[in-house]
This record gives structure tokens, sequence and C-alpha cells, in this order.
């Protein structure tokens, strides 16, 4: 008997050592996907309430992008935006690991360097920021450093020094994780090759562009998004121009040597050639306006003759 409890005991030990020893699964889909290689794709989301986030979650998009850059600043509905995208069916069948990424545009331009509203955000338990308007190295590292808690002494990633304030509860109920775990999850990738929060930067302003192998080298960079409207409005030429097209290639050279994951938005009409250039995340569209499929039904029916 006793020896059976023993066995049953060692046996049982065993087993929590090896749970321990498992790493923990990925929660964020966009970091699986840029470390098998292969692009993400989402859309920005101005539609800010709970029923869009679960619409939103069981999109079959890889990310979306709650843009509260261009329409209003407004934490509470963000809040329930996120919580909508809690989907209890997915987590019975996939745990903790997520299928449409949460991120955040804030409305803060990086040279504002305004630490709290990024706190505030990344509170609410997002899996990444996009930051608006980031232009110089100096700003881009100011922005990591707001995504990230203080790190222990002596770690290799200490810097850039972590300055996010500590008040983690209700991110880690989001996350589905104690507020140590959090603690230790929620830092920056791939700085941080275990971290699960992305800090996505824009780069939209001819001195962004003029900067970008600085900004690209900035440890705790996960993507550099270009923002075309922007780009063509600083450049001081209309959309479309060939001068946008120049900024970008010199954008996607310094991504590339950088080896920072690049993104931008375009239509379907562009995605292949982004694609085809190394562009590794695609925002393809916005929620705003009704579906194709919609578009598609109210044209037959507009054409359609009764006999
Ligand atoms: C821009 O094009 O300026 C944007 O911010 C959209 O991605
Ligand atoms: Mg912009």
């Amino acid at each position: 008997m006793k020896t059976t409890l023993t066995y049953l005991l060692l046996l049982a030990s065993l087993s929590l050592s090896i749970a321990q020893d498992k790493p923990a699964e990925r929660i964020n889909p966009y970091i699986a996907l840029m470390e098998s290689g292969k692009p993400a794709f989402g859309v920005f989301s101005a539609n800010v309430s709970l029923r869009a986030g679960a619409s939103m979650s069981g999109s079959g998009l890889d990310f979306v992008i709650v843009d509260m850059e261009h329409s209003p600043f407004d934490p509470t509905r963000l809040e329930s935006y996120i919580v909508g995208m809690t989907d209890k069916s997915s987590i019975l069948k996939n745990g903790l690991k997520v299928k449409t990424a949460p991120f955040v545009r804030v409305p803060a331009a990086g040279r504002e360097q305004l630490q709290f509203i990024l706190k505030q955000v990344l509170d609410l338990g997002p899996l990444g920021v996009v930051v608006p308007h980031v232009d110089t190295a100096e700003d881009a590292r100011a922005m990591v450093q707001a995504c990230r808690f203080p790190q222990l002494k002596g770690v290799p990633d200490y810097e850039p020094q972590g300055k996010r304030g500590v008040g983690y509860g209700w991110a880690a109920r989001q996350w589905g994780l104690s507020g140590g775990e959090y603690a230790e999850r929620a830092d920056l990738w791939p700085l941080d090759p275990k971290g699960e929060l992305v800090l996505w930067v824009m780069i939209e302003s001819e001195p962004a562009v003029e900067n970008i192998r600085a900004i690209a080298s900035v440890p705790g960079i996960g993507g550099l998004f270009i923002g075309p409207s922007d780009l063509a409005f600083s450049l001081g030429v209309p959309l479309g121009d060939p001068a946008v097209e120049t900024a970008i290639e010199k954008v996607v050279a310094a991504a590339k040597e950088a080896k920072a994951p690049l993104g931008t938005l375009c239509g379907g009409n562009e995605v292949e050639k982004r694609l085809a250039q190394g562009f590794q995340f695609l925002a393809v569209g916005s929620d705003g306006g009704v579906s194709g499929s919609v578009q598609d039904a109210v044209k037959k029916g507009r054409a359609f003759k009764v006999k």
C-alpha cells in the first residue's frame, strides 16, 4: 500500500515537473505567424462595441486594429470590445491561444511620448499596440519603454528599461493568466523571445523615412507599419504619387536589414505586390460598411428582371 502510494506520488510529481518544463503555448497568433514565416492579415475596426468585438473574434482574421487614433479615444468602449472578443468555445478547443489578436491604435503620436495612454490601453488586455507617427529612434525607444514593465536586474534584455506601471489585474484576467504569469509574459516580442506583446510603430512621415534605419534597429519593435496616406501628405504629393512608392521601398530595405516585420494598409489589388516586396502583415480594410457578399447580393437583385 505504502509502496503504491509512494509510486503514485512520484508519478504525480514527475508529470507536474514535465508540465512545468513544457514551454508555454503561444497566445498571440501574430507572433506565431511571424515565427513560422507566414503573413498575417487583419482590418481596422472603428466600430468599438462589445458585439463588434465578438463578431471580430470569429472573423478568421489574424488581427484587428481597434482604431482610437481616428475615432474617439474611449477606453470604456475599448474595454467592452476586448471582453467581447473572449470566445468560450474557442477556449475549450484551443486553450488560451487567441484566433484574432486585438491590437489598439492609440491616439497619441510617437513624438508626444504620452506613456499614460499606452499604460491605460495595455491594462485593458490587448495583445498589441500601434503608435502612429513615430519619426525618430528616440520616440520609438520611448514607446518601447512605455510598453515594458521594468525587468529583473541582471537579465540580458533589461534594456530599453521598462517604464510601464504595475497594475495588471484586469489585463491578466483577459489573457487568462495569474498576475505573476502576465507580468512574465506581457513583454515585447521579439526583444523577449517568449514575450506575447507586440508594438508596431507607424512610419508615415518624411522624417520617419529619413530615420528609418535607426528606428528599425530599436530593440522591442515587433513591426514597422507604413501609413501610406499620411506619408503622401507629409511628402506633399497626392496619394499614389511615385514619390510615395520610392519612400516605401526605402522602408522595405531598412526593414529587411533589421529583420523587422513590415506591414501596411492596402486594398485587395495590392496584396500580392506587397507580399512579393516582403511585407509580412497587411491590414486589408476596415469593419465599416457592408460586406462584399451583401454588395454582391444587392447587385444581383438590382440586375434581376422578372420574365
Ligand atoms: C495612413 O495611411 O496614414 C494610415 O494611418 C493608415 O494605415
Ligand atoms: Mg496615418
